[in-house]
Protein backbone atom coordinates (compact mmCIF):
# COMPACT_ATOMS: atom_id res chain seq x y z
CA UNK A 1 0.00 0.00 0.00
CA UNK A 2 1.52 3.12 -0.95
CA UNK A 3 0.70 6.65 0.49
CA UNK A 4 -1.74 7.72 -1.69
CA UNK A 5 -3.68 3.88 -1.13
CA UNK A 6 -3.75 4.80 1.91
CA UNK A 7 -5.22 8.28 2.18
CA UNK A 8 -7.55 6.29 -0.34
CA UNK A 9 -8.49 3.77 2.11
CA UNK A 10 -9.30 6.84 4.54
CA UNK A 11 -11.24 9.06 2.62
CA UNK A 12 -12.96 6.00 1.19
CA UNK A 13 -14.57 5.35 5.07
CA UNK A 14 -15.86 8.46 6.75
CA UNK A 15 -15.43 11.08 4.44
CA UNK A 16 -15.40 14.44 6.29
CA UNK A 17 -14.75 12.41 9.41
CA UNK A 18 -11.63 10.32 8.37
CA UNK A 19 -9.50 11.48 10.88
CA UNK A 20 -11.63 9.26 13.90
CA UNK A 21 -14.00 6.64 14.26
CA UNK A 22 -17.47 6.51 12.71
CA UNK A 23 -19.24 9.74 14.79
CA UNK A 24 -23.19 9.80 15.04
CA UNK A 25 -24.13 6.33 14.28
CA UNK A 26 -26.83 5.00 16.13
CA UNK A 27 -26.47 2.48 18.90
CA UNK A 28 -28.09 -0.35 17.89
CA UNK A 29 -30.55 -2.54 20.69
CA UNK A 30 -28.69 -5.90 21.44
CA UNK A 31 -24.68 -5.09 20.19
CA UNK A 32 -22.23 -3.68 22.87
CA UNK A 33 -23.22 -0.72 23.50
CA UNK A 34 -25.99 1.81 23.99
CA UNK A 35 -29.03 -0.52 24.45
CA UNK A 36 -29.99 1.34 28.08
CA UNK A 37 -29.84 4.38 26.16
CA UNK A 38 -28.58 6.84 23.08
CA UNK A 39 -26.60 9.58 23.90
CA UNK A 40 -26.91 10.59 27.73
CA UNK A 41 -28.80 13.75 27.52
CA UNK A 42 -30.16 16.36 30.52
CA UNK A 43 -33.02 14.31 31.19
CA UNK A 44 -31.29 10.91 31.32
CA UNK A 45 -29.35 10.23 34.88
CA UNK A 46 -25.50 8.93 34.10
CA UNK A 47 -25.51 5.55 34.87
CA UNK A 48 -22.02 5.54 35.87
CA UNK A 49 -20.43 6.87 39.21
CA UNK A 50 -16.86 8.15 38.01
CA UNK A 51 -15.97 11.64 37.13
CA UNK A 52 -16.88 11.32 33.14
CA UNK A 53 -14.44 14.21 32.32
CA UNK A 54 -11.37 12.28 31.14
CA UNK A 55 -13.12 9.83 28.87
CA UNK A 56 -14.65 9.75 25.36
CA UNK A 57 -18.82 9.51 25.54
CA UNK A 58 -20.14 6.91 23.71
CA UNK A 59 -24.18 7.05 24.74
CA UNK A 60 -23.91 5.12 28.37
CA UNK A 61 -20.40 3.65 28.04
CA UNK A 62 -17.24 5.94 28.56
CA UNK A 63 -13.60 4.84 26.82
CA UNK A 64 -10.38 5.75 28.00
CA UNK A 65 -7.89 8.28 25.99
CA UNK A 66 -5.38 5.93 25.51
CA UNK A 67 -2.83 8.90 25.20
CA UNK A 68 -3.71 9.75 28.87
CA UNK A 69 -1.89 7.05 30.14
CA UNK A 70 1.20 8.02 31.26
CA UNK A 71 2.42 4.47 32.49
CA UNK A 72 1.52 0.93 32.03
CA UNK A 73 -1.46 0.09 33.91
CA UNK A 74 -4.23 1.84 33.76
CA UNK A 75 -5.54 4.36 36.71
CA UNK A 76 -8.68 3.30 37.76
CA UNK A 77 -9.99 6.52 37.61
CA UNK A 78 -9.02 6.54 33.66
CA UNK A 79 -10.32 2.90 33.24
CA UNK A 80 -12.99 2.67 30.59
CA UNK A 81 -16.81 1.86 31.81
CA UNK A 82 -18.91 -0.54 30.04
CA UNK A 83 -22.47 -1.17 31.46
CA UNK A 84 -25.89 -2.40 30.47
CA UNK A 85 -27.24 -1.08 33.40
CA UNK A 86 -26.70 1.65 35.65
CA UNK A 87 -23.81 0.96 38.63
CA UNK A 88 -25.39 -0.54 41.40
CA UNK A 89 -24.20 0.61 45.21
CA UNK A 90 -23.80 -2.22 47.09
CA UNK A 91 -23.37 -2.15 50.82
CA UNK A 92 -20.52 -4.66 51.84
CA UNK A 93 -21.67 -5.37 54.98
CA UNK A 94 -24.88 -7.02 53.25
CA UNK A 95 -23.24 -8.53 50.32
CA UNK A 96 -23.59 -12.53 49.87
CA UNK A 97 -22.05 -14.30 46.86
CA UNK A 98 -24.37 -17.27 46.68
CA UNK A 99 -22.73 -20.65 44.95
CA UNK A 100 -25.26 -23.68 43.87
CA UNK A 101 -26.96 -25.10 41.38
CA UNK A 102 -27.52 -28.49 39.80
CA UNK A 103 -23.90 -29.01 38.99
CA UNK A 104 -22.53 -28.32 43.32
CA UNK A 105 -22.75 -30.37 45.79
CA UNK A 106 -24.08 -28.01 47.97
CA UNK A 107 -25.18 -24.50 47.94
CA UNK A 108 -23.06 -22.10 50.23
CA UNK A 109 -23.48 -18.06 50.91
CA UNK A 110 -20.67 -16.00 51.04
CA UNK A 111 -19.60 -12.95 52.73
CA UNK A 112 -16.92 -10.68 51.83
CA UNK A 113 -15.18 -12.03 54.83
CA UNK A 114 -15.38 -15.75 53.39
CA UNK A 115 -13.78 -14.66 50.37
CA UNK A 116 -10.95 -12.66 51.61
CA UNK A 117 -9.97 -15.60 53.78
CA UNK A 118 -9.26 -17.60 50.66
CA UNK A 119 -6.04 -17.29 48.91
CA UNK A 120 -5.30 -14.16 46.91
CA UNK A 121 -4.40 -14.15 43.82
CA UNK A 122 -2.73 -11.10 42.09
CA UNK A 123 -3.04 -10.56 38.57
CA UNK A 124 -1.87 -7.80 36.20
CA UNK A 125 -4.62 -8.33 33.22
CA UNK A 126 -6.35 -6.22 30.55
CA UNK A 127 -9.77 -6.15 29.83
CA UNK A 128 -10.77 -5.42 26.30
CA UNK A 129 -14.95 -5.08 25.09
CA UNK A 130 -15.28 -7.25 22.24
CA UNK A 131 -16.34 -3.80 20.63
CA UNK A 132 -13.43 -2.14 21.17
CA UNK A 133 -12.36 -0.49 17.75
CA UNK A 134 -16.23 -0.66 16.34
CA UNK A 135 -15.84 2.82 15.17
CA UNK A 136 -13.09 1.96 12.64
CA UNK A 137 -15.07 -0.82 10.75
CA UNK A 138 -16.43 1.60 8.20
CA UNK A 139 -12.89 2.82 7.40
CA UNK A 140 -11.28 -1.02 7.86
CA UNK A 141 -13.45 -2.98 5.98
CA UNK A 142 -15.97 -0.46 3.95
CA UNK A 143 -19.09 -1.69 6.18
CA UNK A 144 -20.46 0.07 9.21
CA UNK A 145 -20.72 -2.15 12.27
CA UNK A 146 -23.90 -1.50 14.59
CA UNK A 147 -23.33 -0.71 18.15
CA UNK A 148 -21.20 2.03 20.18
CA UNK A 149 -18.52 3.45 17.87
CA UNK A 150 -15.72 2.85 20.53
CA UNK A 151 -12.48 4.20 18.80
CA UNK A 152 -9.44 2.05 20.36
CA UNK A 153 -9.59 2.87 23.70
CA UNK A 154 -12.47 0.26 25.62
CA UNK A 155 -9.91 -1.18 26.82
CA UNK A 156 -7.40 -1.07 30.46
CA UNK A 157 -4.54 -3.00 32.16
CA UNK A 158 -5.27 -3.27 36.17
CA UNK A 159 -3.50 -5.20 39.00
CA UNK A 160 -6.59 -7.27 40.16
CA UNK A 161 -6.48 -9.56 43.75
CA UNK A 162 -8.81 -11.95 44.91
CA UNK A 163 -9.55 -15.61 45.32
CA UNK A 164 -9.50 -18.11 42.32
CA UNK A 165 -12.67 -19.03 41.08
CA UNK A 166 -12.10 -22.17 41.60
CA UNK A 167 -11.76 -21.78 45.42
CA UNK A 168 -14.84 -20.30 45.74
CA UNK A 169 -16.12 -22.95 43.61
CA UNK A 170 -15.10 -25.76 45.75
CA UNK A 171 -16.46 -24.44 48.79
CA UNK A 172 -19.94 -25.86 46.89
CA UNK A 173 -18.24 -28.34 45.56
CA UNK A 174 -17.95 -28.93 41.37
CA UNK A 175 -19.71 -32.10 40.90
CA UNK A 176 -17.94 -34.44 38.34
CA UNK A 177 -21.13 -33.69 35.64
CA UNK A 178 -20.56 -30.04 35.86
CA UNK A 179 -20.57 -28.76 32.52
CA UNK A 180 -21.21 -24.68 32.80
CA UNK A 181 -20.15 -22.29 35.40
CA UNK A 182 -22.01 -18.99 35.16
CA UNK A 183 -21.35 -16.32 36.58
CA UNK A 184 -23.96 -13.82 37.32
CA UNK A 185 -24.13 -9.93 38.60
CA UNK A 186 -26.12 -7.81 40.75
CA UNK A 187 -27.01 -5.30 38.39
CA UNK A 188 -30.28 -4.47 36.98
CA UNK A 189 -29.10 -6.08 33.34
CA UNK A 190 -28.25 -9.09 35.55
CA UNK A 191 -25.62 -9.15 33.25
CA UNK A 192 -24.32 -13.11 33.22
CA UNK A 193 -21.72 -14.91 31.17
CA UNK A 194 -21.08 -18.67 31.16
CA UNK A 195 -18.04 -20.47 30.88
CA UNK A 196 -16.91 -23.98 30.77
CA UNK A 197 -16.00 -25.63 33.75
CA UNK A 198 -12.19 -25.51 32.62
CA UNK A 199 -12.07 -22.01 32.35
CA UNK A 200 -13.72 -21.35 35.63
CA UNK A 201 -10.73 -23.72 37.28
CA UNK A 202 -8.12 -21.88 35.18
CA UNK A 203 -5.87 -20.62 38.48
CA UNK A 204 -5.96 -17.22 36.15
CA UNK A 205 -9.80 -16.91 36.39
CA UNK A 206 -10.61 -14.87 39.90
CA UNK A 207 -12.70 -13.15 41.80
CA UNK A 208 -11.57 -9.59 41.61
CA UNK A 209 -11.77 -7.94 45.40
CA UNK A 210 -9.40 -4.84 44.30
CA UNK A 211 -8.16 -3.15 41.44
CA UNK A 212 -4.80 -1.42 41.64
CA UNK A 213 -4.15 -1.95 45.02
CA UNK A 214 -7.89 -0.67 45.83
CA UNK A 215 -11.13 -1.85 46.82
CA UNK A 216 -13.15 -2.20 42.96
CA UNK A 217 -14.74 1.05 42.24
CA UNK A 218 -17.90 1.01 41.65
CA UNK A 219 -18.34 1.23 38.06
CA UNK A 220 -15.58 -1.77 38.46
CA UNK A 221 -17.80 -4.23 39.95
CA UNK A 222 -17.34 -3.33 43.90
CA UNK A 223 -17.53 -5.41 45.59
CA UNK A 224 -16.68 -8.62 43.63
CA UNK A 225 -15.94 -8.96 40.31
CA UNK A 226 -14.63 -11.97 37.66
CA UNK A 227 -11.40 -11.94 35.72
CA UNK A 228 -11.56 -14.09 33.08
CA UNK A 229 -7.93 -13.00 30.94
CA UNK A 230 -8.34 -13.62 27.31
CA UNK A 231 -11.49 -14.19 27.29
CA UNK A 232 -13.49 -10.67 25.65
CA UNK A 233 -14.76 -8.08 28.75
CA UNK A 234 -18.22 -9.17 28.56
CA UNK A 235 -16.96 -12.41 30.36
CA UNK A 236 -15.74 -10.18 33.04
CA UNK A 237 -18.78 -9.95 35.14
CA UNK A 238 -18.68 -7.08 37.90
CA UNK A 239 -20.87 -7.06 40.80
CA UNK A 240 -21.04 -11.07 40.97
CA UNK A 241 -24.05 -11.79 43.40
CA UNK A 242 -24.21 -15.30 42.37
CA UNK A 243 -22.66 -18.37 40.72
CA UNK A 244 -24.74 -21.01 39.07
CA UNK A 245 -22.58 -24.39 38.54
CA UNK A 246 -24.84 -26.29 35.44
CA UNK A 247 -24.81 -29.70 33.81
CA UNK A 248 -25.57 -28.50 30.44
CA UNK A 249 -24.45 -25.82 28.74
CA UNK A 250 -26.14 -22.16 29.58
CA UNK A 251 -27.22 -19.70 27.30
CA UNK A 252 -27.96 -16.54 28.08
CA UNK A 253 -28.17 -12.95 26.54
CA UNK A 254 -24.09 -12.43 26.55
CA UNK A 255 -23.68 -15.79 24.38
CA UNK A 256 -26.52 -16.02 22.16
CA UNK A 257 -28.05 -12.29 20.99
CA UNK A 258 -24.99 -10.17 21.94
CA UNK A 259 -20.93 -11.31 21.42
CA UNK A 260 -22.01 -13.14 19.04
CA UNK A 261 -20.64 -13.23 15.36
CA UNK A 262 -23.21 -12.42 12.97
CA UNK A 263 -22.48 -12.83 9.17
CA UNK A 264 -22.84 -15.36 6.25
CA UNK A 265 -19.60 -16.95 7.32
CA UNK A 266 -21.47 -17.55 10.15
CA UNK A 267 -24.90 -19.47 9.78
CA UNK A 268 -27.41 -18.89 12.62
CA UNK A 269 -28.59 -22.87 11.87
CA UNK A 270 -25.45 -24.31 12.97
CA UNK A 271 -24.82 -21.94 16.28
CA UNK A 272 -28.59 -22.75 17.70
CA UNK A 273 -29.69 -21.13 20.16
CA UNK A 274 -27.14 -18.55 19.58
CA UNK A 275 -27.58 -15.83 16.49
CA UNK A 276 -24.19 -16.64 15.62
CA UNK A 277 -20.87 -18.12 16.91
CA UNK A 278 -20.13 -17.16 20.79
CA UNK A 279 -16.87 -14.99 21.02
CA UNK A 280 -15.24 -16.22 23.65
CA UNK A 281 -11.68 -15.65 23.30
CA UNK A 282 -10.01 -12.20 22.15
CA UNK A 283 -7.36 -11.31 19.48
CA UNK A 284 -4.30 -10.01 19.42
CA UNK A 285 -4.21 -6.14 19.03
CA UNK A 286 -1.80 -3.21 19.32
CA UNK A 287 -2.70 0.69 19.18
CA UNK A 288 -0.83 4.01 19.36
CA UNK A 289 -1.88 5.99 22.41
CA UNK A 290 -2.56 8.82 20.27
CA UNK A 291 -5.92 10.68 19.77
CA UNK A 292 -7.31 9.92 16.47
CA UNK A 293 -6.51 11.84 14.64
CA UNK A 294 -3.30 12.86 16.18
CA UNK A 295 -1.13 16.27 15.67
CA UNK A 296 2.39 16.01 15.70
CA UNK A 297 5.26 18.81 15.76
CA UNK A 298 7.68 18.10 12.58
CA UNK A 299 11.26 16.71 13.13
CA UNK A 300 12.22 13.35 14.98
CA UNK A 301 9.30 12.06 17.54
CA UNK A 302 8.51 9.32 20.03
CA UNK A 303 5.78 7.24 19.49
CA UNK A 304 4.09 4.67 21.56
CA UNK A 305 1.35 2.33 22.28
CA UNK A 306 0.27 -0.89 23.62
CA UNK A 307 -0.05 -4.39 22.28
CA UNK A 308 -1.86 -7.48 23.85
CA UNK A 309 -3.32 -10.94 23.26
CA UNK A 310 -5.17 -13.36 24.73
CA UNK A 311 -2.52 -16.09 23.86
CA UNK A 312 0.42 -15.56 25.63
CA UNK A 313 2.74 -12.19 25.85
CA UNK A 314 3.46 -10.20 22.75
CA UNK A 315 6.57 -11.21 21.48
CA UNK A 316 7.13 -8.10 19.07
CA UNK A 317 5.14 -4.66 17.71
CA UNK A 318 6.16 -3.71 13.82
CA UNK A 319 4.83 0.06 12.93
CA UNK A 320 5.05 1.60 9.59
CA UNK A 321 4.47 5.11 7.83
CA UNK A 322 2.15 4.88 4.75
CA UNK A 323 2.30 1.91 3.72
CA UNK A 324 6.35 1.69 3.57
CA UNK A 325 8.53 -0.80 4.99
CA UNK A 326 7.85 -2.23 8.44
CA UNK A 327 10.35 -1.14 11.37
CA UNK A 328 10.94 -3.22 14.84
CA UNK A 329 9.24 -0.66 17.56
CA UNK A 330 10.73 -1.78 20.96
CA UNK A 331 9.05 -3.51 23.56
CA UNK A 332 8.74 -1.72 27.16
CA UNK A 333 8.52 -4.03 30.65
CA UNK A 334 7.77 -6.80 28.36
CA UNK A 335 7.94 -9.91 31.02
CA UNK A 336 6.82 -13.43 29.73
CA UNK A 337 5.75 -13.76 32.76
CA UNK A 338 2.97 -11.63 32.92
CA UNK A 339 1.14 -13.36 29.81
CA UNK A 340 -2.53 -11.73 30.59
CA UNK A 341 -0.74 -7.74 30.47
CA UNK A 342 -0.85 -5.86 27.53
CA UNK A 343 2.78 -4.45 26.83
CA UNK A 344 3.99 -0.85 25.87
CA UNK A 345 5.72 -0.26 22.91
CA UNK A 346 7.54 2.64 21.32
CA UNK A 347 9.50 4.00 18.28
CA UNK A 348 11.15 6.86 16.74
CA UNK A 349 9.85 8.53 13.93
CA UNK A 350 11.36 11.06 11.58
CA UNK A 351 7.83 13.08 11.22
CA UNK A 352 7.53 15.38 8.19
CA UNK A 353 5.09 18.10 7.99
CA UNK A 354 1.68 16.02 5.93
CA UNK A 355 -0.73 13.88 6.46
CA UNK A 356 0.31 10.23 7.09
CA UNK A 357 -0.86 7.00 7.75
CA UNK A 358 0.95 5.13 10.95
CA UNK A 359 -0.04 1.34 11.60
CA UNK A 360 1.16 -0.83 14.17
CA UNK A 361 0.94 -4.36 14.32
CA UNK A 362 1.78 -6.70 16.98
CA UNK A 363 2.80 -10.72 16.54
CA UNK A 364 2.12 -13.01 20.15
CA UNK A 365 4.37 -15.45 21.45
CA UNK A 366 1.91 -17.90 19.72
CA UNK A 367 3.05 -16.81 16.31
CA UNK A 368 -0.27 -14.56 15.96
CA UNK A 369 -0.31 -11.64 14.51
CA UNK A 370 -2.84 -8.93 13.20
CA UNK A 371 -4.10 -8.65 9.60
CA UNK A 372 -3.56 -6.13 7.28
CA UNK A 373 -7.71 -6.49 6.28
CA UNK A 374 -10.35 -6.45 8.25
CA UNK A 375 -13.02 -8.86 8.33
CA UNK A 376 -16.77 -7.77 8.97
CA UNK A 377 -19.57 -8.92 10.98
CA UNK A 378 -22.82 -7.12 11.66
CA UNK A 379 -22.23 -6.13 15.37
CA UNK A 380 -18.65 -5.48 14.59
CA UNK A 381 -16.27 -7.43 17.41
CA UNK A 382 -12.65 -8.41 17.03
CA UNK A 383 -11.79 -6.23 14.72
CA UNK A 384 -7.79 -6.15 14.73
CA UNK A 385 -6.65 -5.00 11.67
CA UNK A 386 -3.49 -2.98 11.87
CA UNK A 387 -5.59 0.17 11.99
CA UNK A 388 -4.89 2.96 10.07
CA UNK A 389 -4.04 5.94 12.34
CA UNK A 390 -4.21 9.22 10.79
CA UNK A 391 -1.17 11.18 12.21
CA UNK A 392 -1.26 15.44 11.22
CA UNK A 393 2.11 16.79 10.98
CA UNK A 394 2.50 20.21 11.15
N1 LIG B 1 -22.65 -7.16 35.89
C1 LIG B 1 -22.12 -6.68 34.75
N2 LIG B 1 -20.88 -7.07 34.39
C2 LIG B 1 -20.32 -6.61 33.25
C3 LIG B 1 -21.02 -5.74 32.39
C4 LIG B 1 -22.34 -5.33 32.80
O1 LIG B 1 -23.01 -4.55 32.13
N3 LIG B 1 -22.83 -5.82 33.98
N4 LIG B 1 -20.45 -5.33 31.21
C5 LIG B 1 -19.43 -6.23 30.67
C6 LIG B 1 -18.73 -5.69 29.53
S1 LIG B 1 -19.54 -5.76 28.03
C7 LIG B 1 -17.43 -5.26 29.60
S2 LIG B 1 -16.58 -4.82 28.21
C8 LIG B 1 -16.73 -5.14 30.90
C9 LIG B 1 -16.28 -3.73 31.13
O2 LIG B 1 -15.62 -3.62 32.35
P1 LIG B 1 -15.34 -2.19 32.97
O3 LIG B 1 -16.61 -1.39 32.93
O4 LIG B 1 -14.81 -2.43 34.33
O5 LIG B 1 -14.29 -1.55 32.09
O6 LIG B 1 -17.58 -5.52 31.98
C10 LIG B 1 -18.41 -6.61 31.73
N5 LIG B 1 -19.06 -7.01 32.95
MO1 LIG C 1 -18.09 -5.33 26.36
Amino acid sequence: MNRREALALMAAGAGAAACGPQGAANDAGDADGGETGGESTQSQPPIWVKDPAPFIRHGTNLETRLEDLGGWLTPNELFFVRNHAPTPRIDPAAYRLTVGGPGAEREVELTLDDLRALPRQTLIAYIECAGNWRGFFQRVTGRTASGSQWGTGAIGCAEWSGPSLADALALAGVRDDAVDVNVIGLDDAEWARPMPVAKALDPATILALTMNGAPLPPDHGFPVRAVAPGWVGSSSVKWVGRIEIATSRVWVRANTSSYVLVGDEWPADRYAPADGAPISTGVVKSALALPHPARVAPGRRRLSGFAWSPRGPVARVEWRVDGGRWGAARLIGASGDLPHAWVRFEFEWEAAPGDHIVQTRATDAAGNFQPLEGAYNEKGYLLNAALPHLVQVG
